[in-house]
């Protein structure tokens, strides 16, 4: 039976995380703990709190507090995902990003060296498995060979660089202080959950209201697409079959423009609304709904700044040690979404109107 601390899971892929792991190990007890900023949200683990799953309300930064949960609970394993995580977001603002990715990094390594390390009672074993990102690798040009785990850092904004921080504070606790650590890069995810500040789901959600779909500069940046909870698989087998003191990274070998991914999601928009007839009632603004193509809703705005041009991971080291294929093809994994979006406009909603806040709901 573990015992786990998963940081950030009110948030999109901890949640996801949660979710399958609760159902894959039904002996296993997680504390939650998330600060729930504009990006958490109770409602991600809905069905999931209970005597196996409790959520704490705080902040990574509170080292104090993290040392006494670590304590108290029994807990011997992080998995760590709590981040500032919009890249848009670091550009307007880069302090929370410090804040949050580096500082809070380093709050909770400390803890965790601290109570396992140090005290009378620390655990026979331990693990810290820190939750990174593919964009610490910096930006590929169309024709160079993927991301492997010994391409040298390059981070291009403050998000990424915030992130790469984060990797070799928890690289140097290993490496100093002999901490269990483990850290897995990932590319892009999608799936139930997603803020609709990112992407595919704002673009899911602007399409259903009529609204223009912003696609920055010409739309030919690329990512590597993986359905969310083949992130959370990656991270199992991390876990479970892991090296300690290795890196892993985790992708989908599913590279897609951003203008070729906006138009896959219109064109299976238009497929539902022609397939189910109470899709016109329901979003009367969506130009499926008359009969018109959502693509007419694509609109070309001005680019983020630095916009890395391409991210692609080469999965052949998580592949051959670990055993890691992802289970969910793209095809499969963006319709999931797309009906998950349909059935749950409360989820959504709530966050457009600001409700998801409300800490009696
Ligand atoms: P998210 O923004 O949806 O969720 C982040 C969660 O962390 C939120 O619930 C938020 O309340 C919480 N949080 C933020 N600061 C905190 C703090 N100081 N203390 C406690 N909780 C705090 O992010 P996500 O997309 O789920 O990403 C999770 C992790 O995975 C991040 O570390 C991110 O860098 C990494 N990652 C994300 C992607 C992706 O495609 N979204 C890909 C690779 C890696
Ligand atoms: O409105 C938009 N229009 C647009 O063209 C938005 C929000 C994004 N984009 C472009 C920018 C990117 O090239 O789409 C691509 C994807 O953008 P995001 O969804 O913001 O994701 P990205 O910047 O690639 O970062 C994501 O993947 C790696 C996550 O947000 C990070 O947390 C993760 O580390």
């Amino acid at each position: 039976m573990n015992r786990m601390l998963v940081t950030g899971a009110a948030g999109f892929i901890g949640a996801n995380f949660v979710r399958y792991w609760l159902a894959a190990y039904p002996d296993d007890h997680i504390t939650v703990v998330d600060a729930l900023t504009y990006a958490g949200n109770r409602a991600n683990l809905d069905g999931l709190l209970s005597e196996r799953c409790v959520l704490v309300e705080a902040n990574i930064n509170d080292t104090e507090l993290m040392m006494q949960l670590l304590r108290d609970h029994g807990l011997t394993t992080v998995v760590h995902f709590a981040a500032e995580s919009h890249v848009d977001r670091s550009i307007e603002g880069p302090d929370a990003f410090i804040e949050a990715n580096i500082l809070g990094t380093h709050s909770l390594l400390k803890a965790a060296r601290q109570v396992w390390q140090t005290e009378a009672h620390a655990p026979a074993d331990h693990r810290f498995h820190h939750v990174s990102t593919d964009e610490v690798y910096g930006s590929l040009s169309m024709d160079a060979p993927a991301f492997t785990e010994l391409t040298a850092y390059a981070p291009n904004s403050p998000y990424s660089a915030s992130k790469a921080a984060s990797d070799f504070l928890v690289r140097s606790y290993h490496h100093t202080y002999g901490l269990n650590v483990t850290t897995s890069n990932c590319s892009n995810n999608y799936g139930p959950f997603h803020f609709p500040e990112k992407l595919i789901p704002l673009i899911i959600i602007n399409l259903l209201h009529g609204k223009s779909l912003p696609i920055y500069g010409d739309g030919k940046n690329i990512r590597d697409w993986l359905f969310v909870e083949d992130h959370a698989r990656g991270i199992e087998k991390v876990l479970n079959h892991g090296t300690i003191g290795e890196t892993y990274n985790i992708g989908g070998v599913n590279e897609w423009t951003n203008i070729d991914i906006v138009s896959l999601v219109c064109q299976l928009m238009n497929e539902r609304f022609k397939t189910d007839e109470s899709l016109r009632s329901r979003f009367p603004e969506c130009p499926a709904a008359s009969e018109r193509d959502c693509a007419q809703l694509i609109t070309y705005v001005k680019d983020r700044a630095g916009h890395d041009f391409r991210y692609a991971i080469d999965t052949t080291r998580i592949r051959d040690e670990l055993g890691y294929e992802p289970a969910v093809s793209f095809e499969k994994g963006i319709e999931l979404t797309l009906d998950w979006y349909l059935e749950n406009q409360p989820w959504w909603q709530a966050v457009l109107d600001g409700s998801y806040r409300d800490t009696d709901t």
